[in-house]
């Protein structure tokens, strides 16, 4: 199977404590209602693009929960617990484990003093780009690396540019060889080999787009960039991120996704 082809994913239902989750601006206010429409219309598209979604239960004590995609990495063949770089965030690890103990026989964790966030973690057919950043150090990406090696995937440790919280805020896999990627990344260079499609100017927050099966996510607020990835000839799902965006989230940062085993 393809890296963007999933049967299923796991997803956190926002708490009303979502509201007082971490952001970067403090004039934008999010609402719970607002927030938990955007998480359901999310879990309606993966629904309808075939996965079958287990939803936990919302954690008040962890406003920033909703983002299960920081917690772990999931592949086929195994899960990785993951340590959130944001301490308000830590905990959040073992409020996942049990559902990862549930889908896979092999979990392996990061240690003590190792800090990864799945944001910073892009998936790609040759490579997994693990990206430093304020909530990924360098001792978590390389203990990355070779919990990566074991599943049989090579990883490489690049920069999250500054600007921007997480290395997948700023880009994203639209096909096997093609990445979605905002200037900063476009520029970088670190995509040689790869086809890079740049956002248009005003919609950078587009690259946090999300690739499941023939489908692809692509936030409302980004009708130039859902154009672009219409031409590629994908099937294109708006779906609205408007107040997951005020606390500098997108699409990628609601669900954890994987291909089962048995299922092909
Ligand atoms: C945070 O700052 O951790 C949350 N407010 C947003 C997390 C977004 N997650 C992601 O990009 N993977």
């Amino acid at each position: 199977m393809r890296v963007f082809e999933f049967t299923t994913a796991i997803v956190r239902e926002p708490g009303k404590s979502v509201v007082n989750g971490l952001k970067s601006d403090p004039t934008a206010v999010p609402t719970y209602d607002g927030v938990l429409a955007e998480h359901r219309a999310y879990v309606d598209a993966l629904a309808e693009a075939g996965l079958s979604v287990d939803i936990l239960k919302p954690l008040e004590d962890f406003p920033d929960s909703v983002f299960v995609e920081d917690t772990a990495l999931v592949f086929r063949d195994g899960a990785i617990l993951l340590r959130p770089g944001a301490p308000s965030r830590l905990a959040e690890r073992e409020e996942v484990r049990g559902a990862l103990a549930r889908h896979f026989a092999a979990v392996t964790e990061l240690g003590v003093g190792e800090y990864a966030d799945g944001g910073d973690v892009l998936v790609t057919p040759e490579t997994v780009f693990i990206g430093l950043s304020a909530r990924t150090n360098r001792l978590g990406a390389e203990a990355l690396v070779k919990h990566l090696a074991a599943l049989g995937r090579s990883a490489r440790v690049v920069q999250t540019p500054a600007t921007v919280l997480h290395f997948k805020s700023a880009c994203a896999l639209l096909s096997e060889d093609t990445i979605v990627a905002a200037p900063a990344l476009a520029a970088s260079g670190l995509f040689a080999g790869y086809r890079v499609l740049e956002t248009p100017p005003g919609e950078e927050g587009a690259a946090n787009l999300v690739r499941v099966n023939k489908r692809v996510l692509v936030g409302k607020s980004y009708p130039r960039m859902a154009e672009i990835v219409a031409k590629e000839g994908l099937e294109v799902k708006l779906l609205p991120v408007s107040d997951v965006a005020k606390l500098d989230a997108g699409l990628s940062c609601m669900s954890l996704r994987w291909a089962k085993k048995d299922e092909g």
